[in-house]
This record gives C-alpha cells, sequence and structure tokens, in this order.
C-alpha cells in the first residue's frame, strides 16, 4: 500500500522528485503504521476516552447522552417532488410554476441555519444523513431543505473532521425527491473573503454537480455587481438561482430613509436583470417586523414579477407574525425550521406555520403529524450538541438596536465572554455594534460584513474606546485587520459610500478600492494549485476537495491530515465523537454499506512512561489495542 501511494503521487510519478521530496512531502510517510479503517478510528476513539474531544473541553456536559432514535414508522418510497418538477421544467418554467402555485411552499432550514443559529453549526453528517430518507418519503411535499452553505462548509472541516461534499452527496442519495438548497456568500463564495472569479466559478460548478438544485445568493453589502459572477455561475449550472436582498433597518420608519421600500425594490430590479429566477428576502437579523414583511412582499409581487422566497429569523419573538404577513401579501415560499431546532436566533416553527396556515387559502398541504415526527427525533440531536447552546432563554427586542443576525449573536456573545466581557456587560457590545454600524455609514451587516463589525465593537468595549474617539483624527486607534479590509473595498461597495472621513483615518493615506475586487484579484492557476494541493497531500484529491482546498487552504490541509490519522470519523455516534465510551460500552459503527465494526471499550492503562497510555478494546470480539500519547 505505501509503495502504491509513493507509486501514485503525481509529483513522484511525473519523476519529478528529488532527495526533497521526503521534506517537502512529510505527509506521504507519516501514516500510521497499521493503516486499515478499524485500526484509525480505534485511534480517534482512543484518543478521545484519553485526552476528550479538544471541541467540546470547558463546554458543559450533556445531561442526557443518548444516541437518538430514528422514529418507527413505516417508510412508503419518496413521492415525486420539487426535484423532479425541475428536472421536468428546468429553472425558468420552475419559477412560472411556483407563481401558479395557491399553496405556499415551504422549506426547512434544519440542516443549514437552525444549527448554524442555534448550535454554533455543529450538526454532524452522522445525524443528519440518518433523518434524511424521512424527510423523503414522509414530506414530499416540502419546496426545499436548506442543507448547505453558508457556515456549514469550513465548520464541517475544521471542527468536525468532515468532509461537506460527502455530506452533500449523502443528502442527495437520501432526498432524490426534494430541492436541495444552500446558501452561497456571492463573491466570497463560502468564505470570508473574496475570491478570484474563476474560484467562484469552480465552486458553484462542483456544488451543482454535487446535488445543488437551488442557490440562494446573498451580497454582504447587498451590492448587485459583485453578485453577478455568481449569479452566472449558477445559471450556467441549471441550477435556480435565488438572488437575496438581505433586508436591514426598518422600512416602514419614516426617519429611515436609507433603506426605504425604493431601495429594495430598485435592488429587486437590479436582480431580476441579472438573472434571478426567484427573489430571496434574507432578513439575517430578524428585523423585518410583519408589517413591513407585508410592505415589502406586497410591492415585490406586484412590481418585479418574480417568485419571492422569506426568511427570517425570530430573535425578537415574534417572526412568525412576520412570516404569516409575509404570506398573506403573496410570498410564494417561505422557510422554517422544525419544532426542535426553532425559535430564538433560528427560523421560526415551521409546524406551527403550517398549522397556522391549514384550512386558509394559503394551507401548505404538508402534514403536520409527520412534521412531529421528524421533530421528536431532532430534539433527541439535540441534546447530544447541548455543549453548543447559548443561554438565551427568550427572544429579545434588543435585536432591534443592535440588528445583529441570528447566526452571530451567540457566536460574538461567545467570543465576548472569551475576553472577559460577562453577561452583566453584554449590553455594552449590544450597543457598541450598533454605534460602530452608524460610524460605518449605515451598512448591511451579514457574513462577511457582520464580523467586521463584531471586531470593532468587542475592540471598543474592550479598549474602552468611544465613537468620539474612533472618529478624532487625532486619537491614534489600532483597528482591527477587518476593518481596515472592509474600508480598502476588499468586500466591495456599500450603498451611499463609506464615511470618508473614517476611511481616511482608518487606511492612513492607503489608496482605497473603489471597483470590484474580483476585476483586480488574478485568477488563480486551477492546475498549478491543484498540483501544489495534491503535492501536500498522501492521496489523490478529487475535484470536490480540490474545491475545499482553493476555499480553505490550510483547513483542508489539516483536515486531510486528520483523515489520514483517523480515517473518515464521519461514521461514529454523536456521542462517541464527542465524549468517547465507558468501560464496557459497545458500539457498532457502520464503516461502509454492509460493513459494520462493533467496538467494545475495555480499559485504559495508567501512563507509560514515554507518555502515552494504552487503550484496550475488543473489535468484533477480538482483542485489540492502541496506543496513544496522553496529553490531559
Ligand atoms: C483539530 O484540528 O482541532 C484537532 C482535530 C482532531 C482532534 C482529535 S479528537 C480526538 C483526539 N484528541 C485530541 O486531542 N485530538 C484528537
Ligand atoms: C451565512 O452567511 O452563513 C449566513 O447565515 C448569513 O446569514
Ligand atoms: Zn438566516
Amino acid at each position: 500500500r505505501f509503495l502504491d501511494q509513493l507509486i501514485l503521487h503525481p509529483q513522484f510519478a511525473s519523476a519529478e522528485y528529488t532527495t526533497k521530496f521526503i521534506d517537502q512531502t512529510p505527509e506521504l510517510f507519516r501514516f500510521p503504521r497499521k493503516k486499515d479503517r478499524a485500526s484509525r478510528l480505534l485511534n480517534f476513539i482512543g484518543d478521545v476516552v484519553v485526552n476528550g474531544n479538544p471541541e467540546v473541553k470547558s463546554r458543559p456536559k450533556p445531561q442526557r447522552l443518548v444516541q437518538p432514535k430514528l422514529p418507527k414508522v413505516e417508510l412508503p418510497a419518496p413521492a415525486s417532488g420539487t426535484k423532479q418538477k425541475l428536472d421536468e421544467l428546468g429553472p425558468d418554467k420552475f419559477a412560472q410554476w411556483m407563481l401558479e402555485q395557491k399553496r405556499v411552499l415551504l422549506t426547512d432550514t434544519t440542516m443549514r441555519d437552525a444549527h448554524q443559529s442555534l448550535l454554533a453549526t455543529r450538526f454532524r453528517t452522522y445525524d443528519m444523513k440518518a433523518i434524511a430518507p424521512y424527510y423523503a418519503s414522509l414530506l414530499p411535499d416540502l419546496f426545499s431543505v436548506e442543507c448547505w452553505g453558508g457556515a456549514t462548509f469550513d465548520v464541517a472541516m475544521r471542527f468536525l473532521n468532515e468532509c461537506p461534499w460527502e455530506r452533500l452527496q449523502e443528502f442527495r442519495s437520501a432526498m432524490p425527491n426534494l430541492l436541495l438548497q444552500m446558501l452561497l456568500r456571492s463573491a466570497n463564495a463560502v468564505g470570508y473573503t473574496n475570491y478570484p472569479d474563476n474560484v467562484v466559478k469552480y465552486f458553484v460548478k462542483q456544488a451543482a454537480q454535487s446535488g445543488i438544485d437551488l442557490f440562494r445568493v446573498f451580497d454582504s453589502l447587498n451590492w448587485v455587481e459583485n453578485m453577478r459572477v455568481a449569479i452566472d455561475a449558477v445559471r450556467e449550472s441549471g441550477a435556480l438561482c435565488e438572488a437575496a436582498i438581505c433586508y436591514t433597518g426598518n422600512l416602514t420608519d419614516p426617519r429611515q430613509t436609507k433603506y426605504d421600500l425604493k431601495y429594495y425594490l430598485s435592488m429587486a430590479h437590479e436582480l431580476k436583470s441579472a438573472g434571478a429566477h426567484i427573489l430571496g428576502i434574507k432578513d439575517m437579523a430578524g428585523l423585518c417586523q410583519p408589517h413591513a414583511a407585508y410592505t415589502l412582499v406586497k410591492a415585490l409581487k406586484e412590481e418585479v414579477g418574480l417568485p419571492v422566497h422569506f426568511h427570517t429569523h425570530d430573535t425578537s419573538g415574534i417572526a412568525a407574525a412576520s412570516v404569516l404577513a409575509a404570506v398573506d401579501a403573496g410570498a410564494d415560499a417561505v422557510d422554517g425550521a422544525l419544532d426542535a431546532m426553532s425559535g430564538l436566533t433560528s427560523q421560526p416553527n415551521l409546524g406551527s406555520i403550517v398549522e397556522a396556515l391549514r384550512h386558509s387559502p394559503r394551507d401548505s398541504g404538508l402534514n403536520p403529524e409527520n412534521l412531529r415526527v421528524l421533530s421528536g427525533y431532532w430534539e433527541q440531536v439535540r441534546h447530544c450538541y447541548s455543549a453548543f447552546e447559548s443561554d438565551l432563554r427568550s427572544g429579545a427586542s434588543e435585536v432591534y438596536v443592535h440588528g445583529m443576525p441570528g447566526g452571530q449573536f451567540t457566536n460574538l456573545r461567545e467570543q465576548a465572554r472569551s475576553l472577559g466581557i460577562d453577561d452583566v456587560r453584554w449590553p455594552e457590545v449590544a450597543r457598541a455594534y450598533a454605534k460602530v454600524n452608524e460610524m460605518f455609514g449605515d451598512i448591511v451587516k451579514v457574513t462577511p460584513t457582520s464580523k467586521v463589525v463584531g471586531d470593532m465593537a468587542i475592540m471598543m468595549v474592550t479598549s474602552n474606546l468611544t465613537p468620539e474617539q474612533v472618529l478624532d483624527p487625532d486619537t491614534e486607534i489600532a483597528f482591527p485587520e477587518s476593518v481596515v479590509s472592509l474600508f480598502r473595498g476588499d468586500l466591495g461597495q456599500p450603498y451611499g459610500g463609506f464615511p470618508s472621513a473614517l476611511q481616511e483615518k482608518v487606511l492612513k493615506g492607503v489608496a482605497p478600492m473603489t471597483g470590484r475586487p474580483g476585476e483586480v484579484l488574478a485568477p488563480i492557476d486551477l492546475k498549478k494549485a491543484r498540483d501544489e494541493a495534491q503535492n501536500k497531500t498522501w492521496r489523490e484529491i478529487t475535484d470536490e476537495e480540490f474545491a475545499s482546498y482553493l476555499m480553505y487552504p490550510k483547513v483542508f490541509l489539516d483536515y486531510m491530515k486528520n483523515r489520514l490519522d483517523y480515517g473518515r470519523v464521519s461514521v461514529l455516534p454523536t456521542p462517541l465523537f464527542f465524549y468517547g465510551m465507558e468501560p464496557g460500552d459497545e458500539v457498532t459503527v457502520d464503516i461502509d454499506r454492509g460493513k459494520s465494526l462493533i467496538v467494545r471499550f475495555v480499559a485504559v492503562s495508567d501512563s507509560h512512561e514515554d507518555g502515552t497510555r494504552t487503550v484496550f478494546f475488543e473489535l468484533n470480539g477480538q482483542p485489540r489495542s492502541v496506543k496513544v500519547p496522553d496529553r490531559s
């Protein structure tokens, strides 16, 4: 096997190798002696038993840690759904079909936004893949399943040691009748900074090929110019392009003249001309109150002519009212999350929306009982991730003051806490966030611009800086790098421009960019980059893995190292993945179709002189042991 891998290595194969080969490609030479799948997984389990999983270290342990049970129901063969409709009609006629539906169409966000917004995006493929066939069988009338993109991409590799593409492929095969939907940050793709155009195109192509049917495309400054490359790439792939308007401010407030109805309508017209099949309203912070939702949807429906898809967050506690208002105003589709994963910074409750609309003209036709069956599963799953829960207990009208996106709120609060800003001082951060937004000229705040505003707010609170000091030309301020980058124009141009005095102060004489970053970012030499990636890993990488490398080179290579040491850890049940096993525990691990391992944890030795411990297992009844460095 070693020789096979060596010979297959492109650098070796191309005879370009030198004596430096070993130094340049250490990965090739440092795989474990026993490299069968079972040994790798036992190494991982052994490591968690001895050292714990660093991802849950110093986080509260779940009170109830049991393997979630799948619903005990008959699964009929999946009825034909929106996926077949799209295949049959193509994207343009599909959009027409949406307009012709009397019922409201529903998207379930549980597998993307809901866990991103409630549990720091930590849901593992294991738990989602298991329930996916139930979605296909029990909810064939769903419009779409939002299950990919946003933060799920980097979190999968960075924290869960799993491949986002394998997740998508699992979803695709388990839900053959449903539209799979992703969130795409336009020129930022699934990252936090603008990528060269050819990287965005490559990424979209791979995502469509791997199973994405509907791309919700947004720009973090609502700058349509910066959305075109992504929109064109989605259209070219044959998928549905939902171009989204990020909602900010309050369009019903007569004193707020920047983001008013005219602004949104004009953006919608631009998106339509740019090629959108569907118009998304992305209310990432949950600021769109019922009357605003009604006004906006009504106007968009009357004046633009595209299907409208409404998305919001329940941070305030009244988002369901906005959803119902949007439905009343004629929204074609709306988003919600299943009961157990709804509310607070997540989406409003999909099951309750279904119930609320039953017997009304826009009755969704979904079976509310089946939604509850699925929610019962998510409720158990959620317990396994309680380490990542925020302590938010109730809706917070404070969101109308700071306008933080649902996906950021709990993260920023955690970041503040880690810097010693306790709950009592949290409102200072919230106020600073609002102040920073004002100083920055009232910008759209959503990944990645929301992160920039958050960085600045935290910095002001930890350094006790007032807005006056920040703005004062004579007070020296060490601005966070992300702020410098924003004002340099790296994320694009905000509506109305940057406030020039602050921009000059931040940039210290450096000239800002005013064009589209993609125009000046040199295209990546894909062939060269691929060889480079290839040379740093121990096996041939796939087209999809190469896309991971293009997005996050370091995160991807770290993930590949991990994969070499531990194998495909996404097959391990979640309680085991995070918390290991107790002596006497036994689990069945399905490592492949029809191939499973029965792992029984027997005991762990004291530390040896070399600082390792031996962990004893029974693997399919046979004794096995692994040596693990004790770092605890
Ligand atoms: C990382 O890159 O953050 C490390 C991921 C691998 C962590 C595994 S979890 C089980 C074992 N225990 C450790 O401390 N590290 C490995
Ligand atoms: C993301 O970009 O991840 C978001 O969810 C923005 O709301
Ligand atoms: Zn959202």
